[in-house]
């Protein structure tokens, strides 16, 4: 077993264990959507309004706890569980400099032994968080990428090389990525032919939105969770638009049949213990409606830090 997972496991559920330390998260806001080139431009707008939609609900924290009614159970949430880094130094111009500022705050937040949340922004910051957890320390990263795109795109005129739709396939390309135990989740209606030769090539497991319909989102959880576990760290790579247009209209792009706000969140609460990064992109708040996606994106936040703040293993009953 990987050794997150390893030092983990012995403390589950075993009387009188020493307690792991409980997990700590920073988040960092990525205000840029230059690379948002065939979508809507308007995610640089995100990072404050997801930040806002944040403190409104954990406004409801008391004496360091919250009460979770999806469980009907009350979590630790001491004043430093989620703390705000700031914005990394994105240039509006300059895409390379911006890719390497987010890189540099996740890896920075990773070594300072925090869990990065890193608010896009446009999905091409799925390759610097990548790239941030996987040069933070030795070992292997795997990513679950929620999507509805595969964003596999090796480069064409338009877009370049490090777009919006080519954030996983520069992430495949980090040395010690390891795509065989990576996952893709909600993908759906039509992608490149190269894409799916790609995926075949270097066996990266997808599972598109319509098995997660017929399936539940328990069941595939339950695969996720012991496909990834070949790899040392974890990279949650959430683009919105994995997420329904009628339950996150301010998206980047518009894909019917996608998860609903309840799959969602569902997915988050019980993948957190297991994540050691998050990557958020592609809210927009120029196509959202009353702050709508913007809410469920905090939301989502929320529920990766209360359900993630013990790790895999460290709190019986929590998770699977
Ligand atoms: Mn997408």
């Amino acid at each position: 077993m990987p050794a997150q997972h390893a030092a983990a496991a012995p403390a589950s559920g075993r009387p009188g264990a020493d307690p792991l330390p409980p997990r700590r998260f920073e988040l960092l806001g990525a205000p840029f959507d230059g690379a948002a080139t065939l979508g809507w431009p308007g995610s640089r707008y995100a990072p404050e309004r997801i930040r806002a939609a944040l403190g409104w609900m954990l406004q409801r924290r008391e004496d360091g706890r919250i009460y979770c009614l999806d469980h009907g159970t009350t979590h630790p949430f001491p004043d430093d569980l989620l703390t705000d880094g700031g914005d990394v130094h994105t240039v509006a111009h300059d895409l390379a400099a911006t890719l390497d500022a987010a890189a540099d705050g996740v890896r920075g937040a990773v070594r300072a032994g925090r869990i990065p949340v890193l608010l896009g922004g446009d999905d091409s910051l799925l390759y610097p968080a990548a790239r941030g957890l996987a040069e933070a320390a030795d070992g292997t990263v795997a990513v679950i990428h929620l999507d509805a795109h595969l964003d596999l795109l090796d480069r064409n005129e338009q877009q370049g090389t490090h777009s919006h739709s080519s954030g996983m396939r520069r992430a495949a390309e980090l040395p010690n990525l390891d795509i065989a135990s990576s996952i893709q989740l909600a993908s759906r209606h039509f992608n490149f032919p190269s894409s799916l030769r790609f995926r075949e090539e270097r066996g990266l497991r997808n599972i598109p939105a319509t098995a997660i319909h017929e399936r539940g989102v328990d069941d595939v959880v339950d695969e996720v969770i012991a496909h990834v576990s070949g790899a040392d760290r974890v990279l949650l790579a959430f683009d919105i638009d994995a997420v329904d247009p009628a339950h996150a209209p301010g998206a980047g792009a518009h894909e019917p049949g996608g998860l609903t706000s309840f799959q969602a969140v569902r997915l988050v609460q019980r993948l957190a213990p297991h994540v050691h990064a998050m990557v958020l992109t592609e809210v927009n708040p120029l196509t959202d409606l009353r702050d709508q996606t913007a809410n469920l994106a905090a939301y989502l936040v929320a529920h990766l830090v209360v359900h993630g703040a013990a790790a895999a293993g460290a709190a019986a009953g929590e998770d699977d």
